[in-house]
């Protein structure tokens, strides 16, 4: 019995090794997910995905989610996956609404027979499925077969704001490179598009009152201002809008007012408020009765187009050519009347008349934060901190009680550079935006500002293209920085970790070779270069304050 005993002993003795080695390689295996779920574990088997694989649906909440499961699995792997509503193995089992799960979280869990994707809701459903489709496309495709990795996955997002703003006037992109976005924003459970569509050099939203708006201030972008009119058509936005909402993105239309307005004043002179030598025809007036009515008509043509019921305003920057209005007789005569102290008030009083515009239509108000200091109201109105060296802006919206949406310039501006030696892009008092300033953002002594738990609905980053003038330049500003974007937005903080992260990155940095994506290498910088397409810097406008002497000089 003694013997027997320590033989056993004996034999457990040797196996050690060979247990640790083998666990040792199970824990090699890095799970792919971007952003990374809140929890993960690896199940040390595998799924076999092929042609005899089947999706399981048995009600209609996550029908949708199992609809796109397939298209994309298609579209991806050359994967056929039939959808039925009784399957016995090999399935992947979108399953019905699970109680102990609430809003957006889900859970996927997957084994040798059977992948099943749990929610509460449509959204979870998607939300889970992208998470396996992450796993799909980390996996080599042989012969329309996969060897998935099984994981089990208990997941949900951090912010309910998980945004990416996209600047179409300054270079328009087209209905194709927006879909595009829209699947990269999918892959990463980013879930809003913020779509800057109005702006100094091109207006490019069709509003059928107006059709000067595109058909004039659609000319002409930040390279070339005698390019042909470019924009989209109602029935385009409409179709954008859909694409989106596919895939569990809402659009957020920005009509940039009373500043940024150059383009509408070319195709409409009549509203306009003048600007200043540098920034000629920049403004609305904000004094003339009709530019209210019409201001009112575009909105509500906008408001028709966007179920979101969220339209931003702008409202960024308006000192920047509000100058004629010191001239300006309908200015000044309103100024009287009102007692105004400054133009600064001007400006408020217009953001008031505008605001309940939106609020009549049921709208909330979006906005920079240069609308902190006004008296929009505080529950409809939700404020886009940007000007990351005004951090008491910050302060004083979490204070005033506005929902905020944390973009600072640095580290969210996506037109800024990520690499110290890139030229072509924005550099700020010296300051770039490498993807590890992406990646530890936001920092801590945001996240405890009062009010800040209860109030910052997310963060965003913002894509300026006024350096950006190609698809493919655009693909290096985002990726892969997007990655860092979207963990920043989806993990929590105490889950994330840079080395891990930058593991999970590589093997992402391969579907992107492999899609053919013109993407920025952070571990092997000089393998795309930044010079490319067919517009170069020195063929660009001058620009405003992006352009130092000292990067004309490096040119
Ligand atoms: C500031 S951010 C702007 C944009 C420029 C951007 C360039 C903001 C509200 N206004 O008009 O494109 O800087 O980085």
């Amino acid at each position: 019995m003694k013997n027997l005993k320590s033989n056993k002993f004996v034999v457990r003795l040797l196996m050690l090794p060979m247990l640790m080695f083998s666990h040792a390689l199970w824990a090699q295996v890095q799970s792919p997910v971007i952003p990374k779920p809140q929890e993960i574990a690896f199940k040390q088997t595998y799924f076999n995905l092929s042609n005899g694989s089947a999706i399981q649906i048995r009600h209609v909440v996550g029908q949708k989610a199992a609809y796109y499961l397939q298209t994309e699995i298609l579209k991806h792997t050359g994967v056929t996956l039939e959808i039925k509503k009784n399957a016995v193995t090999n399935i992947i089992y979108v399953q019905a609404s699970s109680k102990e799960l609430k809003g957006n979280s889900y859970q996927l869990l997957m084994s040798a027979n059977q992948i099943t994707v749990k929610a509460a809701d449509e959204e979870g459903f998607f939300l889970g499925t992208v998470t396996l489709l992450q796993l799909v496309r980390n996996t080599p495709v042989i012969d329309q077969k996969l060897k998935l990795a099984c994981w089990d996955v208990s997941d949900k997002p951090l912010y309910g704001w998980r945004g990416f703003m996209l600047d179409e006037s300054r270079h328009f992109f087209g209905k194709e490179k927006v879909k595009d976005i829209l699947d990269w924003m999918a892959f990463y459970k980013l879930n809003k598009f913020h779509w800057h569509l109005t702006d100094q050099p091109g207006w490019r939203i069709e509003i059928r009152k107006y059709p000067r708006l595109t058909l004039v201030g659609g000319i002409g972008n930040y390279s070339d201002p005698l390019a042909p009119a470019q924009y989209y058509t109602q029935e385009d936005i409409k179709e954008i809008v859909r694409y989106a909402a596919e895939r569990y993105i809402e659009v957020i239309p920005e009509i940039d007012m009373p500043g940024h307005a150059t383009a509408a004043n070319m195709a409409y002179p009549q509203f306009s408020g003048g600007g200043s030598e540098k920034y000629p025809e920049f403004t609305f007036n904000p004094a003339n009765d009709a530019t209210y009515q019409y201001l009112t008509d575009i909105l509500k043509e906008v408001n028709v187009l966007f179920p979101s019921q969220k339209i931003h305003i702008g409202a960024d920057e308006v000192h920047f050519g509000n100058q004629h209005w010191h001239k300006d007789v309908y200015v000044q005569k309103l100024v009287k009347e009102k007692g105004f102290k400054d133009l600064k008030e001007v400006e408020h009083y217009f953001l008031n008349r505008m605001a309940d515009t939106l609020l009549k239509m049921d709208n909330e108000i979006l906005a920079w934060d240069e609308v902190v200091g006004s008296s929009l109201p505080i529950e409809k109105t939700t404020v886009f901190w940007w000007r990351h060296d005004k951090k008491d802006e910050l302060k004083k919206s979490l204070e005033k009680g506005f929902k905020t949406v944390l973009c600072p310039r640095l580290p969210l501006y996506f037109d800024f550079v990520q690499n110290e030696k890139h030229s072509i892009g924005r550099k700020w008092a010296g300051g770039y935006v490498p993807i590890e300033s992406v990646y530890n953002f936001p920092t801590e002594d945001i996240l405890n500002y009062p009010n800040a738990g209860k109030l910052i609905q997310g963060i965003q980053a913002n894509l300026w293209t006024e350096a950006v003038s190609t698809e493919q330049h655009l693909e290096y500003m985002l990726f892969p920085r997007i990655t860092a974007l979207a963990e920043s937005a989806w993990t929590q903080p105490q889950h994330k970790d840079y080395s891990d992260y930058q593991g999970r990155l590589k093997k992402h940095l391969s579907i992107y070779a492999k899609e053919g994506l013109y993407y920025y290498d952070p571990f092997n910088p000089e393998k795309y270069n930044e010079f490319l397409g067919p517009v170069q810097r020195s063929q660009m406008m001058p620009g405003t304050d992006e352009l130092t002497k000292q990067e004309m000089n490096n040119k």
